[in-house]
Protein backbone atom coordinates (compact mmCIF):
# COMPACT_ATOMS: atom_id res chain seq x y z
CA UNK A 1 0.00 0.00 0.00
CA UNK A 2 1.67 3.22 -1.14
CA UNK A 3 0.08 5.20 1.70
CA UNK A 4 1.94 3.11 4.27
CA UNK A 5 5.18 3.16 2.28
CA UNK A 6 4.96 6.97 1.95
CA UNK A 7 4.35 7.34 5.69
CA UNK A 8 7.52 5.37 6.47
CA UNK A 9 9.58 7.34 3.96
CA UNK A 10 8.34 10.63 5.46
CA UNK A 11 9.22 9.35 8.91
CA UNK A 12 12.73 8.48 7.79
CA UNK A 13 13.18 12.10 6.69
CA UNK A 14 11.57 13.78 9.68
CA UNK A 15 13.12 11.45 12.30
CA UNK A 16 16.42 10.26 10.80
CA UNK A 17 18.49 7.30 12.05
CA UNK A 18 15.80 5.62 14.17
CA UNK A 19 15.97 2.03 12.91
CA UNK A 20 14.16 0.37 15.84
CA UNK A 21 11.38 2.95 15.65
CA UNK A 22 10.86 2.35 11.90
CA UNK A 23 10.85 -1.41 12.56
CA UNK A 24 8.05 -1.09 15.14
CA UNK A 25 6.02 1.31 12.94
CA UNK A 26 6.43 -0.83 9.84
CA UNK A 27 5.18 -3.93 11.63
CA UNK A 28 2.06 -2.16 12.86
CA UNK A 29 1.31 -0.37 9.58
CA UNK A 30 1.73 -3.59 7.58
CA UNK A 31 -1.07 -5.09 9.66
CA UNK A 32 -3.39 -2.14 9.07
CA UNK A 33 -3.81 -2.40 5.31
CA UNK A 34 -7.15 -4.22 5.58
CA UNK A 35 -8.72 -1.84 8.09
CA UNK A 36 -7.48 1.28 6.28
CA UNK A 37 -9.07 0.03 3.04
CA UNK A 38 -12.41 -0.69 4.69
CA UNK A 39 -12.67 2.44 6.86
CA UNK A 40 -11.68 5.60 4.94
CA UNK A 41 -12.34 7.77 8.05
CA UNK A 42 -8.89 6.87 9.41
CA UNK A 43 -7.14 8.25 6.32
CA UNK A 44 -9.39 11.30 6.15
CA UNK A 45 -8.52 12.13 9.74
CA UNK A 46 -4.76 11.54 9.16
CA UNK A 47 -4.81 9.07 12.04
CA UNK A 48 -1.63 7.26 10.96
CA UNK A 49 0.32 10.50 10.52
CA UNK A 50 -0.82 11.62 13.98
CA UNK A 51 -0.11 8.26 15.62
CA UNK A 52 3.51 8.03 14.46
CA UNK A 53 4.32 11.47 15.87
CA UNK A 54 4.57 11.53 19.70
CA UNK A 55 2.36 14.11 21.40
CA UNK A 56 5.41 15.32 23.32
CA UNK A 57 9.10 14.34 23.61
CA UNK A 58 11.19 15.44 26.54
CA UNK A 59 15.00 15.14 26.40
CA UNK A 60 17.20 16.42 29.16
CA UNK A 61 20.62 16.48 30.76
CA UNK A 62 21.12 14.24 33.81
CA UNK A 63 24.25 15.36 35.68
CA UNK A 64 25.38 13.50 38.81
CA UNK A 65 28.51 12.93 40.89
CA UNK A 66 30.06 9.43 41.07
CA UNK A 67 31.78 7.90 44.11
CA UNK A 68 35.15 9.31 42.99
CA UNK A 69 33.81 12.85 42.96
CA UNK A 70 33.75 12.92 39.14
CA UNK A 71 30.85 14.66 37.43
CA UNK A 72 29.00 12.32 35.05
CA UNK A 73 26.44 13.38 32.47
CA UNK A 74 23.75 11.19 30.92
CA UNK A 75 20.92 11.83 28.53
CA UNK A 76 17.37 11.45 29.87
CA UNK A 77 14.18 10.86 27.86
CA UNK A 78 10.43 10.70 28.28
CA UNK A 79 8.38 10.29 25.13
CA UNK A 80 4.68 10.91 25.80
CA UNK A 81 3.28 9.19 22.75
CA UNK A 82 -0.49 9.12 22.95
CA UNK A 83 -3.04 10.09 25.60
CA UNK A 84 -6.29 9.34 23.74
CA UNK A 85 -7.24 6.54 26.15
CA UNK A 86 -5.88 7.84 29.43
CA UNK A 87 -2.82 9.25 31.18
CA UNK A 88 0.54 8.46 29.58
CA UNK A 89 1.71 5.11 30.94
CA UNK A 90 4.87 3.10 30.38
CA UNK A 91 8.22 2.16 31.83
CA UNK A 92 11.66 3.72 32.17
CA UNK A 93 14.75 1.95 30.84
CA UNK A 94 18.26 2.60 32.15
CA UNK A 95 20.74 0.94 29.80
CA UNK A 96 23.80 2.23 27.90
CA UNK A 97 22.11 1.39 24.56
CA UNK A 98 19.20 3.79 25.19
CA UNK A 99 18.71 6.45 22.51
CA UNK A 100 15.79 8.29 20.91
CA UNK A 101 15.06 5.44 18.50
CA UNK A 102 14.78 2.83 21.25
CA UNK A 103 12.58 4.99 23.47
CA UNK A 104 10.34 5.86 20.53
CA UNK A 105 9.92 2.24 19.44
CA UNK A 106 9.04 1.28 23.00
CA UNK A 107 6.61 4.20 23.38
CA UNK A 108 4.93 3.41 20.06
CA UNK A 109 4.48 -0.27 21.02
CA UNK A 110 3.17 0.80 24.41
CA UNK A 111 0.28 2.75 22.85
CA UNK A 112 -1.10 -0.36 21.12
CA UNK A 113 -0.30 -2.67 24.03
CA UNK A 114 -2.09 -0.46 26.52
CA UNK A 115 -5.11 -0.14 24.21
CA UNK A 116 -5.25 -3.90 23.84
CA UNK A 117 -5.58 -4.37 27.61
CA UNK A 118 -8.96 -2.60 27.43
CA UNK A 119 -7.88 -0.36 30.33
CA UNK A 120 -7.91 3.48 30.34
CA UNK A 121 -4.19 4.15 29.80
CA UNK A 122 -2.30 6.10 27.13
CA UNK A 123 1.23 5.20 26.03
CA UNK A 124 4.70 6.53 26.90
CA UNK A 125 8.26 5.38 27.53
CA UNK A 126 11.37 6.95 28.99
CA UNK A 127 14.79 6.24 30.34
CA UNK A 128 18.42 7.20 30.09
CA UNK A 129 21.67 5.93 28.59
CA UNK A 130 22.88 5.29 32.13
CA UNK A 131 24.59 1.96 32.86
CA UNK A 132 23.67 0.78 36.37
CA UNK A 133 26.11 -2.17 36.19
CA UNK A 134 28.90 -1.86 38.76
CA UNK A 135 27.44 1.32 40.26
CA UNK A 136 27.12 1.64 44.05
CA UNK A 137 23.80 2.15 45.76
CA UNK A 138 24.73 5.79 46.41
CA UNK A 139 25.50 6.36 42.74
CA UNK A 140 22.19 4.80 41.69
CA UNK A 141 20.37 7.05 44.17
CA UNK A 142 22.10 10.23 43.00
CA UNK A 143 21.43 9.36 39.37
CA UNK A 144 17.71 8.68 40.06
CA UNK A 145 17.39 11.96 42.01
CA UNK A 146 18.97 13.97 39.20
CA UNK A 147 16.75 12.26 36.62
CA UNK A 148 13.65 13.22 38.62
CA UNK A 149 14.88 16.79 39.21
CA UNK A 150 13.85 17.36 35.61
CA UNK A 151 11.15 14.74 35.02
CA UNK A 152 9.03 15.59 38.06
CA UNK A 153 7.46 18.61 36.35
CA UNK A 154 6.11 16.45 33.50
CA UNK A 155 4.55 13.57 35.45
CA UNK A 156 1.61 13.09 37.84
CA UNK A 157 -1.01 10.50 38.76
CA UNK A 158 -3.45 11.71 36.08
CA UNK A 159 -0.81 13.04 33.65
CA UNK A 160 1.97 10.50 33.18
CA UNK A 161 2.77 7.49 35.36
CA UNK A 162 6.20 5.86 34.79
CA UNK A 163 7.21 2.35 35.91
CA UNK A 164 10.19 0.00 35.51
CA UNK A 165 11.78 -1.63 32.48
CA UNK A 166 15.34 -2.85 31.83
CA UNK A 167 17.63 -1.59 34.61
CA UNK A 168 14.76 -0.06 36.61
CA UNK A 169 13.24 -2.12 39.45
CA UNK A 170 11.84 -1.49 42.92
CA UNK A 171 15.05 0.16 44.21
CA UNK A 172 15.19 2.74 41.41
CA UNK A 173 11.42 3.40 41.63
CA UNK A 174 11.93 4.03 45.37
CA UNK A 175 14.67 6.62 44.83
CA UNK A 176 12.73 8.34 42.05
CA UNK A 177 9.50 8.43 44.08
CA UNK A 178 11.35 9.81 47.11
CA UNK A 179 12.79 12.68 45.09
CA UNK A 180 9.45 13.38 43.40
CA UNK A 181 7.70 13.56 46.79
CA UNK A 182 10.39 15.88 48.12
CA UNK A 183 9.92 18.25 45.16
CA UNK A 184 6.12 18.34 44.93
CA UNK A 185 5.30 17.78 48.62
CA UNK A 186 2.53 15.29 47.79
CA UNK A 187 2.24 11.54 48.26
CA UNK A 188 0.98 10.77 44.76
CA UNK A 189 0.54 7.40 43.04
CA UNK A 190 2.85 8.71 40.36
CA UNK A 191 4.91 5.57 39.74
CA UNK A 192 3.89 1.93 39.54
CA UNK A 193 6.06 -0.96 40.62
CA UNK A 194 6.34 0.73 44.02
CA UNK A 195 7.29 -1.17 47.18
CA UNK A 196 4.41 -2.94 48.92
CA UNK A 197 5.29 -0.86 52.00
CA UNK A 198 4.15 2.42 50.44
CA UNK A 199 1.51 1.93 47.77
CA UNK A 200 2.74 -0.87 45.52
CA UNK A 201 0.46 -3.68 44.38
CA UNK A 202 0.92 -7.29 45.29
CA UNK A 203 1.52 -9.22 42.08
CA UNK A 204 3.03 -6.34 40.04
CA UNK A 205 6.56 -7.75 40.29
CA UNK A 206 5.37 -11.13 38.96
CA UNK A 207 2.81 -9.79 36.49
CA UNK A 208 4.73 -9.55 33.20
CA UNK A 209 6.25 -13.02 33.45
CA UNK A 210 3.11 -14.66 34.81
CA UNK A 211 0.99 -12.92 32.18
CA UNK A 212 3.29 -14.08 29.38
CA UNK A 213 2.88 -17.69 30.53
CA UNK A 214 -0.90 -17.32 30.89
CA UNK A 215 -0.95 -16.00 27.32
CA UNK A 216 0.99 -19.06 26.12
CA UNK A 217 -1.44 -21.36 27.91
CA UNK A 218 -4.42 -19.74 26.14
CA UNK A 219 -2.71 -20.08 22.75
CA UNK A 220 -1.97 -23.73 23.50
CA UNK A 221 -5.48 -24.47 24.77
CA UNK A 222 -6.93 -23.40 21.40
CA UNK A 223 -4.61 -26.00 19.84
CA UNK A 224 -5.73 -28.69 22.28
CA UNK A 225 -2.35 -28.53 24.05
CA UNK A 226 -1.35 -27.68 27.60
CA UNK A 227 1.73 -26.33 29.36
CA UNK A 228 2.23 -29.24 31.73
CA UNK A 229 5.10 -31.45 30.65
CA UNK A 230 6.49 -28.99 28.08
CA UNK A 231 10.18 -28.01 27.93
CA UNK A 232 10.78 -24.30 27.47
CA UNK A 233 13.54 -21.97 26.32
CA UNK A 234 13.66 -18.66 28.21
CA UNK A 235 16.09 -15.82 27.49
CA UNK A 236 17.05 -13.10 29.97
CA UNK A 237 17.39 -13.45 33.73
CA UNK A 238 15.82 -10.22 34.92
CA UNK A 239 12.34 -9.44 36.24
CA UNK A 240 10.39 -10.81 33.29
CA UNK A 241 12.49 -13.95 32.78
CA UNK A 242 12.49 -14.92 36.47
CA UNK A 243 8.71 -14.75 36.86
CA UNK A 244 8.17 -16.44 33.49
CA UNK A 245 10.26 -19.35 34.77
CA UNK A 246 8.45 -19.32 38.11
CA UNK A 247 4.99 -19.60 36.52
CA UNK A 248 6.18 -22.23 34.01
CA UNK A 249 7.43 -24.39 36.86
CA UNK A 250 4.23 -23.84 38.87
CA UNK A 251 2.18 -25.04 35.89
CA UNK A 252 4.27 -28.17 35.36
CA UNK A 253 6.49 -27.04 32.49
CA UNK A 254 10.31 -26.93 32.67
CA UNK A 255 12.48 -23.98 31.67
CA UNK A 256 15.88 -25.33 30.59
CA UNK A 257 17.65 -22.07 29.66
CA UNK A 258 18.11 -18.45 30.67
CA UNK A 259 20.65 -15.80 29.68
CA UNK A 260 22.17 -12.43 30.49
CA UNK A 261 24.15 -9.99 28.38
CA UNK A 262 27.33 -12.07 28.85
CA UNK A 263 26.08 -15.58 28.07
CA UNK A 264 23.53 -18.40 28.13
CA UNK A 265 22.87 -21.03 30.76
CA UNK A 266 21.52 -24.48 29.86
CA UNK A 267 20.39 -26.80 32.63
CA UNK A 268 18.80 -29.99 31.27
CA UNK A 269 16.93 -30.85 34.46
CA UNK A 270 15.46 -27.34 34.68
CA UNK A 271 16.77 -23.95 35.83
CA UNK A 272 16.94 -23.85 39.63
CA UNK A 273 14.88 -20.76 40.40
CA UNK A 274 16.07 -20.35 43.99
CA UNK A 275 19.68 -20.17 42.77
CA UNK A 276 18.76 -17.81 39.93
CA UNK A 277 16.88 -15.45 42.27
CA UNK A 278 19.79 -15.52 44.72
CA UNK A 279 22.24 -14.49 41.98
CA UNK A 280 20.09 -11.97 40.12
CA UNK A 281 17.71 -10.50 42.73
CA UNK A 282 20.00 -10.41 45.76
CA UNK A 283 23.65 -10.48 44.59
CA UNK A 284 23.23 -8.60 41.25
CA UNK A 285 25.69 -11.23 40.00
CA UNK A 286 26.49 -12.91 36.70
CA UNK A 287 25.12 -16.22 35.45
CA UNK A 288 28.55 -17.88 35.63
CA UNK A 289 28.14 -18.15 39.41
CA UNK A 290 25.21 -20.53 38.82
CA UNK A 291 27.81 -23.21 37.94
CA UNK A 292 29.24 -23.08 41.48
CA UNK A 293 25.88 -24.37 42.72
CA UNK A 294 25.04 -26.63 39.76
CA UNK A 295 28.26 -27.79 38.06
CA UNK A 296 26.30 -30.07 35.71
CA UNK A 297 24.75 -27.00 33.98
CA UNK A 298 26.38 -25.63 30.81
CA UNK A 299 27.41 -21.98 30.28
CA UNK A 300 27.96 -20.55 26.81
CA UNK A 301 29.63 -17.12 26.69
CA UNK A 302 28.48 -14.67 24.01
CA UNK A 303 31.81 -15.12 22.22
CA UNK A 304 30.75 -18.73 21.41
CA UNK A 305 27.29 -17.81 20.05
CA UNK A 306 26.46 -18.69 16.43
CA UNK A 307 27.35 -15.81 14.09
CA UNK A 308 23.75 -15.52 12.90
CA UNK A 309 21.93 -15.57 16.23
CA UNK A 310 21.70 -16.52 19.87
CA UNK A 311 22.66 -19.75 21.70
CA UNK A 312 19.39 -19.94 23.66
CA UNK A 313 17.24 -20.67 20.60
CA UNK A 314 19.42 -23.53 19.35
CA UNK A 315 18.29 -26.01 22.04
CA UNK A 316 15.41 -28.39 21.35
CA UNK A 317 12.24 -27.50 23.26
CA UNK A 318 8.47 -27.23 22.87
CA UNK A 319 8.04 -23.54 23.68
CA UNK A 320 10.10 -20.33 23.52
CA UNK A 321 9.86 -17.24 25.76
CA UNK A 322 12.15 -14.37 24.70
CA UNK A 323 12.39 -12.20 27.84
CA UNK A 324 15.58 -10.12 27.49
CA UNK A 325 15.62 -7.40 24.83
CA UNK A 326 14.78 -6.30 21.27
CA UNK A 327 15.99 -8.25 18.22
CA UNK A 328 17.43 -11.08 20.29
CA UNK A 329 15.81 -13.76 18.10
CA UNK A 330 16.92 -13.75 14.46
CA UNK A 331 15.73 -15.45 11.29
CA UNK A 332 18.30 -18.24 11.78
CA UNK A 333 17.14 -18.66 15.39
CA UNK A 334 13.51 -18.91 14.22
CA UNK A 335 14.52 -21.53 11.63
CA UNK A 336 16.29 -23.51 14.38
CA UNK A 337 13.19 -23.37 16.60
CA UNK A 338 10.98 -24.59 13.75
CA UNK A 339 13.43 -27.40 12.85
CA UNK A 340 13.42 -28.51 16.50
CA UNK A 341 9.62 -28.77 16.59
CA UNK A 342 8.82 -25.67 18.67
CA UNK A 343 5.05 -25.21 18.97
CA UNK A 344 4.69 -21.70 20.37
CA UNK A 345 6.54 -18.45 21.06
CA UNK A 346 5.27 -16.02 23.71
CA UNK A 347 7.20 -12.76 23.95
CA UNK A 348 7.95 -11.37 27.41
CA UNK A 349 10.32 -8.77 25.97
CA UNK A 350 9.40 -5.90 23.64
CA UNK A 351 10.06 -6.69 19.94
CA UNK A 352 12.53 -9.52 20.71
CA UNK A 353 12.02 -11.21 17.32
CA UNK A 354 13.29 -9.61 14.12
CA UNK A 355 10.77 -9.08 11.32
CA UNK A 356 12.29 -12.03 9.38
CA UNK A 357 11.92 -14.26 12.43
CA UNK A 358 8.25 -13.30 12.84
CA UNK A 359 7.61 -14.11 9.17
CA UNK A 360 9.02 -17.61 9.75
CA UNK A 361 6.80 -18.23 12.80
CA UNK A 362 3.72 -17.19 10.85
CA UNK A 363 4.67 -19.13 7.72
CA UNK A 364 5.18 -22.33 9.72
CA UNK A 365 1.97 -21.92 11.71
CA UNK A 366 3.52 -21.62 15.17
CA UNK A 367 1.34 -20.12 17.86
CA UNK A 368 3.04 -16.73 18.08
CA UNK A 369 2.15 -14.17 20.76
CA UNK A 370 3.76 -10.80 19.92
CA UNK A 371 5.13 -8.78 22.85
CA UNK A 372 2.46 -6.11 22.76
CA UNK A 373 -0.09 -8.82 23.55
CA UNK A 374 1.87 -11.44 25.50
CA UNK A 375 3.76 -9.06 27.83
CA UNK A 376 0.87 -6.67 28.50
CA UNK A 377 0.26 -8.21 31.93
CA UNK A 378 2.92 -5.92 33.43
CA UNK A 379 1.34 -2.65 32.38
CA UNK A 380 -2.17 -4.01 33.03
CA UNK A 381 -1.21 -4.76 36.63
CA UNK A 382 0.34 -1.30 36.83
CA UNK A 383 -3.11 0.03 36.04
CA UNK A 384 -4.51 -2.15 38.84
CA UNK A 385 -1.90 -0.52 41.11
CA UNK A 386 -3.15 2.92 40.00
CA UNK A 387 -6.74 1.86 40.72
CA UNK A 388 -5.77 0.70 44.22
CA UNK A 389 -3.88 3.95 44.88
CA UNK A 390 -6.80 6.08 43.67
CA UNK A 391 -9.26 4.22 45.90
CA UNK A 392 -6.83 4.03 48.85
CA UNK A 393 -7.32 0.27 48.98
CA UNK A 394 -5.01 -2.68 48.54
CA UNK A 395 -6.08 -5.99 47.09
CA UNK A 396 -4.82 -9.47 47.93
CA UNK A 397 -2.31 -11.27 45.71
CA UNK A 398 -5.03 -13.69 44.66
CA UNK A 399 -7.40 -10.89 43.66
CA UNK A 400 -4.73 -9.22 41.52
CA UNK A 401 -3.68 -12.53 39.96
CA UNK A 402 -7.28 -13.41 39.07
CA UNK A 403 -7.74 -10.02 37.42
CA UNK A 404 -4.45 -10.53 35.55
CA UNK A 405 -5.59 -13.90 34.21
CA UNK A 406 -8.87 -12.41 33.02
CA UNK A 407 -7.11 -9.48 31.34
CA UNK A 408 -4.64 -11.82 29.58
CA UNK A 409 -7.50 -14.04 28.42
CA UNK A 410 -9.36 -11.00 27.04
CA UNK A 411 -6.23 -9.77 25.26
CA UNK A 412 -5.78 -13.19 23.69
CA UNK A 413 -9.39 -13.53 22.53
CA UNK A 414 -9.45 -9.91 21.27
CA UNK A 415 -6.32 -10.51 19.15
CA UNK A 416 -7.53 -13.95 17.98
CA UNK A 417 -11.05 -12.80 17.06
CA UNK A 418 -9.82 -9.65 15.31
CA UNK A 419 -7.39 -11.74 13.22
CA UNK A 420 -10.29 -13.99 12.18
CA UNK A 421 -12.52 -10.97 11.44
CA UNK A 422 -9.90 -9.64 9.03
CA UNK A 423 -9.44 -12.97 7.25
CA UNK A 424 -6.17 -14.13 8.83
CA UNK A 425 -7.11 -16.61 11.56
CA UNK A 426 -4.20 -17.41 13.86
CA UNK A 427 -2.23 -14.26 12.95
CA UNK A 428 -2.06 -12.60 16.39
CA UNK A 429 0.30 -9.90 15.08
CA UNK A 430 -2.40 -8.66 12.77
CA UNK A 431 -5.14 -9.21 15.37
CA UNK A 432 -3.30 -7.38 18.16
CA UNK A 433 -2.29 -4.47 15.94
CA UNK A 434 -5.75 -3.92 14.48
CA UNK A 435 -7.55 -4.33 17.83
CA UNK A 436 -5.19 -1.86 19.55
CA UNK A 437 -5.29 0.57 16.63
CA UNK A 438 -9.06 0.63 16.38
CA UNK A 439 -9.52 1.59 20.01
CA UNK A 440 -6.95 4.41 19.93
CA UNK A 441 -7.99 5.69 16.50
CA UNK A 442 -11.70 5.86 17.37
CA UNK A 443 -10.92 7.70 20.62
CA UNK A 444 -8.73 10.17 18.70
CA UNK A 445 -11.50 10.87 16.21
CA UNK A 446 -14.02 11.50 19.00
CA UNK A 447 -11.60 13.94 20.66
CA UNK A 448 -11.05 16.04 17.52
CA UNK A 449 -7.85 17.28 15.90
CA UNK A 450 -5.60 17.86 18.91
P1 LIG B 1 15.70 -6.46 33.68
O1 LIG B 1 16.64 -5.31 33.68
O2 LIG B 1 15.14 -6.96 34.96
O3 LIG B 1 16.36 -7.71 32.95
C1 LIG B 1 16.84 -7.61 31.64
C2 LIG B 1 17.48 -8.93 31.26
O4 LIG B 1 17.79 -8.93 29.87
C3 LIG B 1 18.80 -9.17 31.97
O5 LIG B 1 19.00 -10.54 32.13
C4 LIG B 1 19.80 -8.56 31.02
O6 LIG B 1 21.11 -9.07 31.15
C5 LIG B 1 19.21 -8.98 29.69
N1 LIG B 1 19.58 -8.00 28.67
C6 LIG B 1 19.28 -6.69 28.67
N2 LIG B 1 19.81 -6.08 27.60
C7 LIG B 1 20.45 -7.03 26.94
C8 LIG B 1 21.20 -7.00 25.77
N3 LIG B 1 21.39 -5.88 25.03
N4 LIG B 1 21.73 -8.17 25.35
C9 LIG B 1 21.53 -9.31 26.07
N5 LIG B 1 20.85 -9.38 27.21
C10 LIG B 1 20.30 -8.24 27.62
O7 LIG B 1 14.52 -6.04 32.67
P2 LIG B 1 13.08 -6.68 32.50
O8 LIG B 1 13.11 -8.11 32.81
O9 LIG B 1 12.12 -5.80 33.19
O10 LIG B 1 12.83 -6.47 30.93
C11 LIG B 1 13.11 -7.49 29.98
C12 LIG B 1 12.31 -7.21 28.70
O11 LIG B 1 10.90 -7.23 29.02
C13 LIG B 1 12.55 -5.86 28.04
O12 LIG B 1 12.40 -6.01 26.65
C14 LIG B 1 11.39 -5.00 28.57
O13 LIG B 1 11.13 -3.91 27.72
C15 LIG B 1 10.29 -6.03 28.57
N6 LIG B 1 9.12 -5.74 29.43
C16 LIG B 1 9.27 -5.52 30.76
C17 LIG B 1 8.16 -5.31 31.56
C18 LIG B 1 8.26 -5.14 33.03
O14 LIG B 1 7.21 -5.09 33.70
N7 LIG B 1 9.44 -5.09 33.62
C19 LIG B 1 6.80 -5.26 30.98
C20 LIG B 1 6.76 -5.60 29.57
C21 LIG B 1 7.89 -5.81 28.85
P3 LIG B 1 22.20 -8.21 32.00
O15 LIG B 1 21.75 -8.31 33.42
O16 LIG B 1 23.50 -8.87 31.72
O17 LIG B 1 22.13 -6.82 31.45
O1 LIG C 1 7.02 -2.48 28.46
C1 LIG C 1 6.20 -2.41 29.42
O2 LIG C 1 5.00 -2.65 29.24
C2 LIG C 1 6.71 -2.07 30.74
N1 LIG C 1 7.92 -1.90 30.89
C3 LIG C 1 5.76 -1.88 31.88
C4 LIG C 1 5.13 -0.53 31.83
C5 LIG C 1 4.29 -0.15 33.03
O3 LIG C 1 3.84 1.00 33.04
O4 LIG C 1 4.07 -0.98 33.93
Amino acid sequence: MTYIHDTIVKLQHSSPAQAEFYQAVEEVLDSLTAILEHAPKYRQQAIIERMVEPERQIMFRVPWVDDNGQVQVNKGYRVEFNSALGPYKGGLRFHPSVNASIIKFLGFEQVFKNALTGLPIGGAKGGANFDPKGRSDGEIMRFCQSYINELYRHIGPTTDVPAGDIGVGAREIGYMFGQYKKLVNRFDGVFTGKSILWGGSLGRKEATGYGCVYFASYMLADRKQELAGKTCLVSGSGNVAIYTIEKLHQLGATAITCSDSAGTLYHAEGINLATLKQIKEREQGRLTSYLQHHPEAVYIPCSDYPADGHAVWRYKADLAFPCATQNELTQADAEALVANGCLAVSEGANMPSTQDAVAIFLRHGLAYGPGKAANAGGVATSQLEMAQNASMLSWSFQEVDEKLQLIMRNIYTRARDTAAEFGEPGNLVLGANIAGFRRVADAMIEQGIV
